[in-house]
């Protein structure tokens, strides 16, 4: 079953956003199979957003990413990587329809609530960045069937 990473970013837990972000996905029919809220070390940001490295905003971007706790999860379910970018909505809130998670929740392109993996390989590359083994369950609900 395909995977994702998410993450809602400092923003997002500062403004109580968890919840209802983990309430649309729920309600979308994905599955949550790993979660933690957790301080993010430069490295491991420098790590996620190192095909950014070069574009003038790393810096603010990892300033940013370490600014505070994030609540980083993995959701399964049928074309979850891009359902998932769907409902968050597009990298800039200005340009982000109504309806998406950026759409509803963000005007700014720096702090811009949630992270999701754009393509399998980087989910599968954040997956094994962020979640350690044992820390991805796998276990069945019986709805499923029903999605
Ligand atoms: P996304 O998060 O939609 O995958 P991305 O991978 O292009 O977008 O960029 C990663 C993050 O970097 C993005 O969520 C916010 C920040 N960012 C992107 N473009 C930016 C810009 N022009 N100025 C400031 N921050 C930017
Ligand atoms: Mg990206």
């Amino acid at each position: 079953m395909e995977k994702t990473f998410l993450m809602v970013k400092p923003d997002g837990v500062q403004r109580n956003l968890i919840g209802e972000i983990v309430s649309r996905f729920e309600q979308k029919g994905f599955q949550l199979v790993g979660a933690k809220l957790m301080n993010v070390s430069r490295e491991l940001a420098e790590e996620h957003y190192a095909e950014h490295k070069e574009r003038p905003f790393f810096g603010e971007l990892v300033d940013f990413i370490t600014s505070g706790p994030v609540f980083a999860m993995v959701w399964q379910g049928n074309n979850v990587i891009s359902t998932a970018r769907s409902m968050m909505g597009k990298t800039n809130p200005a340009d982000a329809a109504s309806g998406t998670i950026r759409g509803d929740f963000a005007t700014s392109v720096g702090m811009n609530i949630i992270h999701g993996s754009d393509s399998l390989e980087s989910a599968e590359r954040e997956i094994n960045l962020w979640f350690g083994e044992g820390e991805v369950l796998s276990y069945e609900k019986t709805i499923q069937r029903w999605i």
